[in-house]
């Protein structure tokens, strides 16, 4: 970590790439949980790293319309022994070198207004809207994968 930093440095001077937040941003394990053919909402889990020296702030999650009419940040909360799910309004605050996992019965990307269920198999593109402006483009493959966990309170 600590070598990355001169490194990153020479290859700024030479390519112009280094102070991209795109570059220092990296989604891995991304994955949608395949639902039943007339659902309405889903849900897509995901990694997200950040490998820059400040604070990332994903602000927004956007979908096309005709796979969702909508796409939230949530987060799941126990209250009363049951969980909850709550709309992150203001987006989710990574530190700088750190990483925030997007996992069942955790926080997690809620699409609501679904024009079709979430089919094993296929992928669905997703943009994430960073506070800097940036926006970085994946797209996730829809699995059938049980959390194991809270799958009948959550979703
Ligand atoms: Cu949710």
């Amino acid at each position: 970590m600590r070598l990355s930093f001169p490194v990153c440095l020479c290859l700024g001077l030479l390519f112009g790439v280094c102070t991209s937040a795109l570059a220092q941003v990296s989604v891995s394990d991304g994955w949608a949980r395949a639902t039943f053919p007339m659902a309405k909402t889903g849900a897509i889990y995901l990694t997200l790293s950040n490998q820059s020296d400040s604070k990332l702030h994903l602000l927004s999650v956007k979908t096309p319309s005709d796979i969702a009419k909508e796409v939230q940040i949530h987060t799941t909360e126990m209250t009363d022994g049951m969980m909850r799910m709550r709309q992150l309004k203001n987006g989710i605050v990574i530190a700088p070198h750190s990483e925030h996992e997007f996992v069942p019965g955790g926080d997690h990307i809620m699409l609501i207004g679904l024009s079709k269920g979430l089919e094993k198999g296929t992928r669905i593109p997703l943009t994430l809207l960073f506070a800097d402006g940036v926006e970085h483009e994946i797209n996730v493959e829809v699995k059938h994968q049980d959390s194991g966990m809270g799958t009948k309170s959550h979703h």
